[in-house]
């Protein structure tokens, strides 16, 4: 029988098959890990094939794994060696940001942004608890909204407070699978309660370090009533790019990517080459500087060169 992956703890899953049935399943034994370099063989969003137990109803044994359509993976906080597979088979990114209480850096952002268009996932961006925002917030908020509408992302103001705010993000989430991003503490598990009428605990962020306090601890899916389903994911504090070499990187910069061919070498890595069109785009200003210095940022962090 088929089943999707609803949650993962790391030693059992909860997975919910075709009728909406759900069951608390584990690993066969003898299932097939070669090829992963993942820390997690199964991640929430995976289509799997389960038996049931012997003599129970709902307890179920994983056998199989289909293939992953996609999935978004980040190195493992533990070993920078593994992956971590945070879902898979997604259509969006919700990427959930803050201006206050946190505040997102822009690097983080960027990071993440990359790692949609590495994995093909697109990715909207969400300003979170707009209610807080001061003019100097909402002068970031517009040179931000500016900076990424100009590469072609998406970008909403929210606030869990706003009925028409909401709203906007109910429409966008509608039939698709979506992930919710992060850092701690941004209101991600908030606007699910809100968009689902639940009661997911979530927590205030800390006054003393101003940061989120990882309430949230497995990734988990939830089914939204008209279609679609929604991935929480515990916050995360830092994100490293796997799977990527730095003559790629400019690729997943979309802006970049569409003036490539009019850099004078096609190895160029936009930082000394000369007769760098990117470098021209940025002199000019229709590329961001800020975007650009976070392409420079990541692109010191990766060791590979090509593969
Ligand atoms: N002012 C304001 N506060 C919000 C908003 N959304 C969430 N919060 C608050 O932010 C705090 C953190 O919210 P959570 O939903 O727990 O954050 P999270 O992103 O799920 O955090 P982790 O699970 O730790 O990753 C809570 O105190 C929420 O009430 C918002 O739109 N405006
Ligand atoms: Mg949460
Ligand atoms: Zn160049």
């Amino acid at each position: 029988m088929q089943a999707t992956v609803y949650k993962s703890t790391g030693s059992w899953y909860i997975v919910k098959d075709k009728d909406g049935y759900t069951y608390k399943a584990r690993l066969r034994g003898s299932f097939k890990k070669e090829g992963l370099t993942s820390t997690n063989p199964i991640a929430v969003g995976d289509i799997v094939r389960i038996e049931l137990e012997d003599g129970t109803e709902n307890t179920a044994t994983i056998i199989e794994i289909e293939d992953r359509h996609n999935y978004i993976t980040r190195i493992s906080p533990h070993n920078k060696n593994q992956r971590h597979i945070v879902a898979s088979n997604l259509d969006q990114c919700l990427l959930i940001a803050t201006l206050r209480n946190p505040k997102t850096s822009m690097g983080f952002m960027d990071r993440f942004l990359t790692v949609c268009e590495m994995y093909h996932i697109p990715p909207i961006i969400v300003f979170n608890k707009h209610d807080i925002y001061r003019d100097k917030e909402m002068e970031l908020y517009n040179s931000l909204k500016d900076i990424y509408e100009n590469v072609g992302y998406k970008v909403m103001l929210c606030s869990f407070h706003n009925t028409a705010e909401m709203q906007a993000i109910d429409e966008v989430l509608h039939n698709k699978k979506t992930l919710f991003f992060g850092h701690s503490g941004v209101g991600k598990t908030t606007l699910i309660n809100v968009l689902l009428d639940m009661e997911l605990k979530t927590s205030d962020v800390s006054d003393w370090s101003g940061k989120g306090l990882h309430t949230t601890t497995f990734a988990e899916m939830y089914d939204l009533p008209n279609g679609g389903a929604i991935i929480d994911t515990p916050g995360i504090r830092e994100l490293a790019l796997a799977d990527t070499t730095k003559k790629e990187l400019s690729h997943y910069f979309p802006e970049m990517r569409a003036i490539l061919n009019n850099c004078k070498f096609n190895d160029c890595m936009h930082f000394n080459d000369i007769d760098c069109a990117v470098k021209r785009a940025v002199e000019e200003g229709t590329i961001s500087e800020e975007r650009f210095i976070s392409y420079l940022n990541i692109l010191d962090t990766i060791e590979k060169e090509t593969y």
